[in-house]
């Protein structure tokens, strides 16, 4: 087995000095919890900061540590404090965090911390390079070390690296909104394998990269020149056995024994966080403040325990933070509590294994409601912490955890009306009544444990990455548009396919705004008025808007993706096949349920086709349901031989053999000597594919294809036009 270097931000032991001297502890935090028992095998070895800036250290103390962390294979990266304030606070934890959870970026978007965020990645870099072999394999973690891949990847080209992202990938338009967005995908793209906990991140992220003009982009990869780097999803696990064993040790019984005769006669409603923004602390206790105004009987028999790590203190936004707390705890106890009742105890500070996974084990309901949140573990540890089933569970649809653990009580962090709502639905249960959707959660959780997902991330490094089939498309430049027109010249039977829509016209927000142009409507014209020509328009768009804007051209009509067609020398339409369309109730039921869960989106039922919009939608909820709706449409689609196809900003479920690619082969019978196709988005690649390699077809824009050239876009394909 080759040896695994495992390089984060923190280690997963870190540094303090007290009266002096040195005290190594267990660090705190997701990451380091989760492979710690992963990388405790002596084989391999983890690399990062180990928690102490080393201005504060002498030569002999640092010679001391990296002696010590060494028996816990663990290699130091010292930091000064200069590089920790523009590396970590500055750049790490004032953009990149808040960005990347949707929310404001308020300080920190300085030239001095972008250039310190690159110079620690370096240092990193220079760190891995000097302590691994080149045939290690490098896992390397999280926001802090974005440009670590592709520095690593200049002087070990062929390496084999992987990078996990422990955060949300945020939506691509918030992500390409940072002046830093190419510099991070680059450098994310070092890496052979990019994973994250879920599959709507991976999918922004890749859209990005297509943004970006960054390689091609396949399903689940992207195609540089010179590698292919596998993006992916894997969810993050837990050690399950951990927490639901943990009643077996006497600490934690005894700690449950306390917790048991403390809040004897009460519910318990536990949250366990870092005290960072994305986590929501202060809505979850508006809420609470709410439930308990609204539900005067509660008093007295519920109580809010809310464990938050103090976690990044040199942080203004954290600092506040900690003050609108300790505020609103403050008020809630004022107004509520009595000389018997406290409703809210706050913990904050880090409590021992046995005291936190006793507070699991005692907690009625956990209330994990952050705004936004890669995974969160805490979710999962508490469903294992309740062997006999016996916990419910809160969870913010937005945290990365609710794409698995769906069975919980969902809320949207967003609106205080929901974790109200949760909040009440959760104390009204019974354990019992919620007993079978917590025994699915964790057979889920059972079956995907840190351990699991660790080495399925390693086996998937080694894995070799199929290369797709890709044709080598050019840009129609000068000399390859010369050739074409004298092809055109040449010729007396010509075919000339154009799609319409991101082709002709340029895409608009609303489908109906795209009329015609003048530019348009006179190519169009001018072409068809050529004897040798065969005009047609290729659109998905249906027979009543092609009538009414293009209906007077002496030019062939394509509606719905050839699903009807209407001959240039013709007034009146055929259907192109005869198809019954049975699935269409259930498509249309799905993607109605998704559209109420995605507001802005809508769906449109064409003859041939359903389509569900969401170019109108809020990102998140379009790109997390879009991810869904396609796999709850797959089995649909292969029992009724349906294409799913994802159109531009939107998603068209469409009979197999109804399509732009059986139009045109259609039309292959009549012998034409030129073929020119333009087109513009997937639905296009069918036309591509059914044409002869003479021909020339043209992709407008950026993504992957199968045409031989491409055009920038619309304005390109009129000035080719009126060459012709
Ligand atoms: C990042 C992402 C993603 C809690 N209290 C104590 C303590 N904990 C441990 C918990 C849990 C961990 O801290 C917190 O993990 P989360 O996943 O909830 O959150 P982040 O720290 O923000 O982690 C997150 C994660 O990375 C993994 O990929 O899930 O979305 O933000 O394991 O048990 N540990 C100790 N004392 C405590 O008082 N020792």
């Amino acid at each position: 087995m080759p040896r695994v270097v495992i390089v984060s931000n923190r280690l997963p032991v870190s540094v303090k000095k007290v009266d002096g001297k040195l005290e190594f502890y267990p660090s705190a935090g997701g990451l380091a919890t989760g492979l710690s028992s992963y990388a405790n095998t002596g084989a391999n070895r983890w690399i990062g900061w180990p928690g102490i800036a080393s201005d504060d250290l002498s030569d002999t103390e640092r010679k001391d540590i990296v002696t010590e962390l060494k028996k816990h294979h663990c290699y130091p990266v010292f930091l000064t404090q200069k590089q920790l304030q523009g590396f970590y606070n500055g750049y790490s934890n004032s953009v990149l965090w808040p960005l990347f959870h949707h929310m404001k970026v308020e300080t920190g978007d300085t030239a001095a911390n972008w250039r310190a965020y690159k110079e620690v990645n370096r240092l990193y870099a220079e760190t891995t390079l000097k302590l691994s072999r080149d045939t290690d394999r490098l896992w390397l973690h999280d926001y802090q070390l974005m440009l670590l891949p592709e520095m690593i990847r200049v002087a070990r080209p062929k390496g084999r690296i992987g990078f996990f992202l422990h955060i949300p990938f945020p939506s691509p338009d918030l992500f390409l909104a940072s002046s830093h967005a190419a510099s991070l995908a680059k450098g994310l793209l070092g890496a052979d394998l990019v994973g994250m906990h879920t599959a709507s991140y991976t999918e922004n992220f890749l859209a990005a990269c297509r943004e970006l003009g960054i390689g091609i982009i396949g399903p689940r990869k992207v195609v540089l020149p010179e590698r292919i780097v596998r993006v992916t999803d894997l969810p993050i696990g837990i050690d399950y056995k951990k927490f639901a064993d943990a009643s077996r040790s006497l600490d934690v019984s005894l700690e449950h024994k306390k917790l048991l005769w403390k809040y004897r006669g009460k519910k318990v409603i536990l949250t366990i966080d870092r005290l960072d923004p994305s986590k929501g602390l202060v809505g979850r206790l508006k809420a609470y403040r709410m439930l308990l105004a609204e539900n005067p009987k509660l008093h007295g028999k519920v109580v809010m325990v809310m464990q938050a790590m103090p976690s990044r203190t040199e942080v203004a936004a954290y600092q506040k933070l900690r003050v609108d707390v300790e505020k609103l705890v403050g008020h809630i106890n004022d107004q509520f509590g009595t000389w018997r009742w406290t409703p809210v105890e706050t913990i904050f500070s880090p409590l021992p294994f046995a005291q936190y996974a006793a507070l699991y084990q005692r907690a009625d309901v956990a209330f994990i409601a952050p705004i936004r949140d890669g995974m969160n573990l805490v979710a999962k540890e508490y469903l294992a912490s309740h062997p006999k089933s016996d916990g419910i569970l809160i969870l913010s649809e937005t945290a990365g955890a609710a794409e698995e653990l769906k069975d919980a009580v969902l809320v949207n962090p967003y609106k205080l009306r929901s974790l109200v709502t949760g909040l009440t639905d959760a104390l009204s249960m019974t354990p019992s009544g919620f007993l079978q959707r917590t025994r699915k959660m964790q057979r889920i959780l059972r079956g995907n444990t840190i351990d699991k997902w660790a080495t399925g991330f390693i086996d998937l490094l080694e894995r070799p990455i199929p290369l797709p089939n890709i044709r080598i498309t050019r840009a129609l430049g000068a000399p390859q548009t010369a050739e074409l027109i004298a092809d055109y010249h040449q010729a007396r039977k010509r075919l000339i396919l154009l799609d319409y829509d991101g082709t002709l016209e340029p895409i608009k927000k609303h489908p109906e705004d795209a009329k015609p142009s003048r530019a348009t409507l006179a190519a169009l014209k001018r072409l068809a008025k050529d004897p040798h020509n065969h005009v047609a328009v290729i659109s998905g768009r249906d027979r009543t808007n092609l009538m009414e804007w293009l209906g007077s051209l002496p030019v062939t009509l394509v509606a719905e993706h050839g699903g009807f067609i209407r001959l240039h020398d013709q007034k009146s339409w055929r259907k192109t096949n005869q198809h019954s369309l049975s699935w269409e109730k259930k498509v249309t039921k799905l993607f109605e349920h998704y559209t109420a869960q995605t507001p802005g989106s809508f769906v449109e039922r064409k003859e041939w086709s359903i389509v569900w919009h969401y170019r109108s939608a809020a990102p998140f909820y379009a790109q997390k349901n879009l991810v869904i709706l396609k796999k709850l449409l797959k089995p649909i689609a292969e029992h009724n031989t349906l294409g799913v196809v994802d159109g531009n900003m939107a998603l068209e479920v469409r009979h197999l053999d109804v399509s732009k690619g059986h139009i045109t082969q259609e039309w292959l019978f009549h012998d034409q000597d030129f073929i020119l196709a333009i087109g513009d988005d997937t639905t296009d690649e069918d036309m591509f594919a059914a044409l002869p390699p003479t021909a020339y077809s043209i992709k407008v824009g950026r993504g992957r294809t199968l045409a031989n050239y491409r055009l920038p876009n619309t304005p390109a394909v009129h000035h080719l036009l009126r060459k012709l």
